[in-house]
């Protein structure tokens, strides 16, 4: 019975999403879901997104999820672009009509790119389609190289991940090689950076293949 319960709701859930996805794609505009733990840098890569060169003449938006606190709208709203923030009142991910309500607060007609930052958690945002156009992981190099063997579900969905926190490296024992073979073992298909918000190493490339998804889409 609760099998059934759960089904339902992810199909309520994907409902709303395609209606998502369709509002998104009449008015041209790219939705990035960015997923991870707490702490990855999710709100860090927002910001070195917004603000990369490659994205230059680019409308970028932002809706951001979080249980408790304005932190990090308010962080991105000081970059004077248009914010949304949804409260989950404790939910542990963002899901569908939460999203539609919040792109329903922006002017779609203006946007290229809407950041939606997900609630920090490696597990419960991959279960839930937001309609984006594409999914990213934000992990990071405290974190370990194991994740990706660990909390396969989000890491096979995605179509790109950003490995953060490179000027870090040195303090930890993490094995990019390992990482990154983990991840083409498990997702081939998705494309990789290695950044560090805090130097901007490898934000450049990032931002290129946002670029590009745009192009494309
Ligand atoms: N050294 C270093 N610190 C970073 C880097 N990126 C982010 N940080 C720091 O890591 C902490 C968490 O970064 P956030 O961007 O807030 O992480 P988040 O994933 O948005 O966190 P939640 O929204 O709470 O899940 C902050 O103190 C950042 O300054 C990086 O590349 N290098
Ligand atoms: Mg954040």
């Amino acid at each position: 019975v609760q099998i059934k319960v759960v089904e339902k709701i992810l199909a309520a859930n994907d409902a709303i999403a395609a209606q998502n996805r369709q509002l998104l794609e009449q008015n041209g505009v790219l939705a990035i879901n960015i997923m991870g733990s707490p702490g990855a840098g999710k709100t860090s890569v927002a910001e070195r997104t917004i603000t990369a060169p490659a994205l230059g003449g680019l409308s970028v938006a932002v809706i951001e999820g979080d249980i408790a606190t304005r932190y990090d709208a308010e962080r991105l709203a000081a970059l004077d672009i248009p914010v949304v923030h949804i409260a989950t009142g404790g939910e542990c991910h963002l899901d569908a009509p939460m999203v539609k309500q919040a792109l329903l607060q922006l002017d779609l007609t203006a946007a290229d790119v809407v950041l939606i930052e997900n609630v920090g958690n490696l597990v419960c945002p991959a279960e839930y389609d937001l309609g984006q156009g594409k999914k990213v992981v934000v992990s990071s190099v405290p974190e370990g190289h194991d994740k990706v063997e660990k909390y396969p579900l989000m890491f096979r969905l995605a179509d790109a991940v950003v490995l953060n926190k490179l000027d870090t490296i040195d303090a930890f024992d993490f094995d990019a090689q390992r990482f990154e073979a983990n991840l083409k073992d498990l997702n081939p298909e998705a494309a990789f950076f290695a950044v560090s918000c805090r130097t901007g190493q490898g934000i450049e490339a990032w931002a290129d293949w946002i670029r590009a998804q745009l192009a494309r889409s």
